[in-house]
């Protein structure tokens, strides 16, 4: 495992930079944070998503089952909302990095498509913990689909249904309370064991087990840098911590 060599007393960014560039294998972890200055709405923040609306009362299959028409009018609202939304300066930085680094792949918690839709090769393409809202999977036989269509919620009948089975389908996002995909989540936790840093940015770390990625790699003699606009529960345990917005500071902490 190889240890940047840190000059004393630098700049926490100084810092972050030394750690990056000196590690073999980076991971990053992004959270709804690292999309923010693309205009999507955060879930806990000020002006967050659920600000409106109740996690409990939407992203559960307990609210499907009982409303599917609201939980698609949310999701189909979001993917309207996300569809008119760009990359950000940082998700532009981070699928850089992807491409000019060895190791260096991107985890997500996001289900907003912005860090593929920035990628420009296929290593670029993140892990998406969560699921996506351009992905649609029916609620009864394995079919699932690429979707950017727009949701008609209008009644029962108008919703996303399976062309393979006929069955109501639903959006192919990680609800809480479901098990994420064991493939995804095994993949995900090989790399934050094996990373010597983990770069997290943007995310409330609330929300596992994606948040208890950047441990795995604490716990395995890696380094955690932290970008955030304000302290989480990783702040206290992190190597780096540097306060400002994504896209402000990724741009910087990876330029070469
Ligand atoms: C599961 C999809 C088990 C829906 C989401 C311990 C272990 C395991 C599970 C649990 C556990 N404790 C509790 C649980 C249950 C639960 C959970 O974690 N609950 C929390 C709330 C306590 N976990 C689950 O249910 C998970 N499933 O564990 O299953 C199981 C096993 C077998 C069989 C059955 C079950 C499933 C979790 C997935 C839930 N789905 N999303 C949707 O998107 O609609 S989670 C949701 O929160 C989003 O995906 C989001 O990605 C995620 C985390 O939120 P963040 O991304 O961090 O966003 P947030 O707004 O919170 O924070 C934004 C941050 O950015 C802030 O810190 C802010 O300061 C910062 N920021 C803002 N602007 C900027 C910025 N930073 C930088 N620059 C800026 N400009
Ligand atoms: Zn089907």
């Amino acid at each position: 495992m190889s240890r940047a060599v840190e000059a004393p007393d630098t700049q926490p960014i100084d810092r972050a930079r030394a750690l990056l560039r000196g590690a073999h294998h980076v991971v990053v972890l992004t959270g709804a944070g690292v999309s923010a200055e693309s205009g999507v709405p955060t879930f806990r923040g000020a002006g967050g998503l659920w600000r409106q609306y109740r996690a409990e009362d939407l992203a559960t299959p307990h609210a499907f089952a009982r409303d599917a028409r609201l939980v698609w009018e949310w999701y189909g609202w979001r993917r309207t909302i996300v569809s008119g939304c760009a990359p950000n300066a940082a998700h532009h930085a981070l699928a850089a990095a992807a491409l000019s680094h060895a190791d260096f792949r991107i985890i997500t918690q996001n289900v907003d498509g912005l860090h593929a839709r920035a990628a420009r090769e296929p290593r670029a393409i993140p892990l998406e913990l969560h699921g996506s809202l351009y992905r649609t999977r029916c609620t009864r036989c394995a079919h699932r689909w690429d979707d950017r269509s727009t949701v008609d919620a209008t009644s029962g009948d108008t919703l996303p249904h399976c062309d393979a089975c006929g069955a109501l389908a639903r959006p192919d996002i990680v609800w809480f309370g479901e098990a994420l995909d064991d493939a995804v989540l095994g993949e995900a936790m090989t790399l934050a064991a094996n990373a010597d840093a983990c770069l997290v940015v943007g995310t409330s770390a609330l929300v596992h087990p994606a948040a208890g990625l950047a441990d795995l790699t604490r716990r395995n003699g890696g380094s955690v840098v932290e970008v955030n606009v304000e302290d989480t529960p990783l702040t206290g345990s992190a190597t780096v911590v540097l306060r400002g917005t994504a896209a402000t500071i990724v741009p910087d902490l990876l330029a070469s």
